[in-house]
């Protein structure tokens, strides 16, 4: 016999994987504390088996020796590790100092995305948000999916209104700006998406994308068209135009509840196939024709994600992406956009939103629920005056890598007062840290998906209890906030006495026991209960998408408002693009990308998803390539007016000319930065390209797609000239 454990000592464990929106069922194999292999959970009714490369990493993460496992405080010779209790009362000492000497406009806050993946910070940020107190708060968001919320609150009434394509039940399914097969999928959670795209044709469907690259995704598509980066809401206008006169009264059974649907028409009318299509690139009769296509299918859905969100006219995307859909009787309908409704309704337990109650202090940028745009930070920073941010605190997030202009948010947390990061690494970022507070790693805390439910093509509910203990005396994301939290306050005695009463009921039921009291409280209540969910080890299917509008509507006047004021406003901005004066002759413009073996900035870490080629090179069209004397693999020099890299190019006829494409999450070759594996194959960061000053000037959003740039041949210089 060999030491190998008999299967008998190996356990089987389900849980859903929490890297990414799809929320994939996994069976994990363990035997003597060691994850022996993980697969696709078969049983879960939802992804059915499937899996992405990502999931196997989870056993990367796990092991990874650079993942930090107690705090660490900076020092002039490095980090070093300090006891948690120590960490804590620093932590909350710093910033109530701050806090106390400058206000609260000195402290800033920075959630990233994996907060949104975590239920412990979902459920357990608020609390520590109260006792903070800090001035400024900016997210993610704002640098991804804000118009969708823009759009969903303006017209829906609620934030979280927000529409998924009922995938499974479609006849025409329209993507703009959108890689689901690389992405796996966003405010769109479907798991399988590769069979699913496929059923769509299979029963006689069509696919159509919209993308200046020809991407995994149009493999999977009947048409695919070339965009113009950045020129998406006019096409979106023309074909909304081209609906309202040619196709008018289709809005179906919602028909009653729209307003605004003539002053839309008067407002579209300019946008003709034809005014647009020199600056789409799209000719006017592909534009008459997909209308029509969409207008002739038994049911059709838009969907618009990240590269109609992060443009500078992402919130008229966003919202004429939801005026098609409603226009041609497909928002809240079978086979069209549909609102989810889970076993815990998000609709509940969050506010509505709000928008432009206040500005950012420098550029006057509207705020969005309470946060600000986070291309706003590094100004915040430097050019605040009296006024300046001084402290940070960043939650699971990475700016540095993930946000425009990240040399000059480089500098401006290296000038902090005091940073705090809550993070598992000491990454681009969490270097400038003055304290680092590790969680619990994913498969060490129990999960329950509170965000990605809301956003299903099914509705569904899955608990995932924790696989591994936490190690000793880790706190989990939810524990490290409460505990902070508990330091921090100071507001006047009866907020206190409130907030402490708050958290020692927090503490007692911990996110499990909210669960149990939001499930009680859900829209299931009287099907499913807490020992049902958590009895379930492959989840629990609860049907298809129902149409829920009309009683879900969150707008004052309980109506849909086809044509709000701040987008019809808009269109000015708009229209002058359409005057615009074209670009410098030699200017490219650049948009980024997404890899399956990535995840935004922080999974480079792990040997399994880096094997193989670098993968950080720039996508450019042979002509384009051709004009620069650039070959295959040689270095190219990109230039924007925020800064430059030096990056191999790979030629292909994938791009649209005129466009250059690099992914985004690289560039790990930033001093201090402790990610072993990730330094050996840096790359360059796609947003030391990527302008700050570039944004949606409706909703704040970043304008990452369409960044004008130059790229010219970085060839070594030959030998005579250097001498
Ligand atoms: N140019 C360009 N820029 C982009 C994009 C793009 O397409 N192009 N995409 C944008 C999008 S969509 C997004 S969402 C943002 C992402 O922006 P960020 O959220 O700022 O960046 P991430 O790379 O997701 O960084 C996640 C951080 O969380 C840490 N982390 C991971 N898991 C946990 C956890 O469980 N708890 C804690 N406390 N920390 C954890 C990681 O170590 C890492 O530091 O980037 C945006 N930036
Ligand atoms: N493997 C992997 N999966 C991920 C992530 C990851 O980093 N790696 N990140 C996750 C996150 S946080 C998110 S938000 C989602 C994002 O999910 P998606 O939005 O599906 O992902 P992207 O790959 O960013 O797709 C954006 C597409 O828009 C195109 N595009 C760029 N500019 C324009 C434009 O101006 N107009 C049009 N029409 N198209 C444009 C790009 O070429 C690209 O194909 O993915 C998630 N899933
Ligand atoms: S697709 Fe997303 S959820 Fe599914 S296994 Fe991959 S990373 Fe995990
Ligand atoms: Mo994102």
């Amino acid at each position: 016999m060999t030491g190998e454990p008999t299967p008998a000592e190996e356990k089987v464990h389900y849980r859903a994987c929490s890297l990414c929106e799809a929320i994939c069922g996994l069976e994990i194999r363990v035997a003597g504390g060691a994850i022996r292999s993980i697969r696709g959970d078969k049983a879960d009714p939802f992804s059915r088996g499937h899996i992405c490369p990502k999931a196997v990493a989870l056993k990367d993460i796990h092991d990874d020796p650079d993942r930090l496992r107690q705090p660490m405080r900076r020092t002039a010779s490095g980090f070093a590790p300090v006891p948690w209790p120590e960490a804590l009362d620093e932590a909350a000492d710093a910033l109530r100092k701050i806090r106390g000497r400058y206000g609260r406009k000195a402290v800033a806050v920075y959630a990233g995305n994996p907060n949104v993946h975590n239920w412990g910070s979902i459920l357990f940020a608020p609390p520590f948000y109260r006792s903070l107190r800090a001035g400024r708060r900016y997210s993610a968001t704002s640098v991804d999916q804000l118009p969708h919320h823009l759009a969903a609150y303006l017209m829906f009434g609620h934030q979280f209104l927000l529409p998924v394509p009922d995938l499974d039940r479609t006849d025409f399914l329209l993507i703009f700006g959108a890689n689901p097969v690389v992405s796996n999928g966003s405010i769109m959670t479907a798991p399988d998406i590769k069979k699913r795209l496929k059923a769509i044709r299979e029963r006689g469907g069509r696919i159509v994308v919209v993308d200046p690259r020809r991407t995994e995704t149009t493999g999977f598509a009947d048409e695919h068209l070339f965009v113009r980066p950045g020129s998406d809401a006019l096409l979106l206008a023309a074909l909304v135009q081209i609906v309202l006169t040619e196709h008018p009264d289709r809005l179906g059974g919602l028909a009653d509840l729209v307003d605004g649907v003539d002053e839309l028409a008067a407002a579209l009318a300019p946008y003709t196939p034809e005014a647009v299509s020199g600056a789409t690139g799209v000719p006017a009769e592909s534009v008459r024709r997909l209308a029509d296509d969409f207008c002739g299918a038994k049911s059709a859905v838009a969907y618009g994600r990240m590269g109609v969100s992060v443009q500078a006219f992402g919130g008229l995307c966003q919202w004429l992406v939801n005026v098609l859909n409603l226009v041609t009787g497909n928002m809240d309908r079978a086979g069209g956009a549909m609102f989810p409704r889970p076993a815990v309704d998000l609709l509940s337990l969050s506010s509505r939103g709000g928008f432009a109650r206040f500005k950012s202090s420098v550029r006057g940028l509207p705020e969005f629920a309470g946060e600000l745009p986070v291309a706003t930070l590094a100004e915040d920073m430097l050019t605040g005056g009296d006024d300046a941010a001084r402290a940070l605190v960043t939650i699971a997030g990475n700016p540095v890598l993930s946000t425009p202009n990240g040399r000059k948010l480089d500098e401006a947390l290296a000038g902090l007062d005091f940073m705090l990061s809550i993070d598992l690494y000491i990454n681009e970022t969490t270097r400038h840290a003055d304290l680092i507070l590790p969680p619990t790693g994913p498969l060490e805390h129990d999960h329950y998906d509170i965000v990605f439910h809301q956003l299903a093509i099914r509705n569904t509910a899955r608990y995932s209890p924790a696989l591994f203990p936490p190690g000793d005396g880790a706190l989990h994301d939810w524990e490290i906030l409460l505990e902070l939290a508990a330091r921090l306050d100071g507001s006047p005695w009866l907020e206190r006495l409130k907030g402490r009463a708050l958290r020692w009921y927090l503490r007692r039921q911990g996110p499990t026991g909210l669960l149990e009291r939001l499930l009680r409280n859900g829209p299931y209540a009287h099907t499913l209960d807490f020992r049902q969910v958590m009895s379930a080890p492959h989840g629990i299917d609860l049907g298809g998408l129902e149409p829920s509008l009309r009683e879900r509507l969150k707008t004052p006047d309980r109506r849909i408002a086809a044509a709000p004021k701040q987008f019809i406003d808009d269109l000015d901005r708009l229209a002058a693009s359409l005057r615009a004066e074209p670009g410098a002759r030699d200017e490219l413009v650049l948009i980024s990308r997404r890899q399956p073996r990535s995840n935004n900035s922080w999974m480079h870490n792990y040997p399994r998803l880096m094997k193989g080629a670098d993968r950080c090179c720039l996508q450019i069209h042979p002509d384009d390539a051709r004009q620069r004397v650039l070959t295959d693999g040689a270095l190219a020099r990109v230039r924007s007016r925020a800064g430059e890299v030096v990056v191999p190019v790979e030629i292909t006829d994938a791009m649209m000319p005129g466009v250059v494409c690099l992914p985004h999450g690289f560039g790990h070759d930033r001093d201090g930065v402790r990610l072993r594996v990730a330094e050996k194959h840096p790359g360059a960061s796609v947003n030391d390209l990527t302008d700050e000053l570039r944004v949606d000037l409706l909703s704040g959003n970043a304008a990452l797609s369409g960044v004008p740039v130059t790229v010219e041949s970085e060839q070594p210089q030959p030998r005579a000239q250097l001498a």
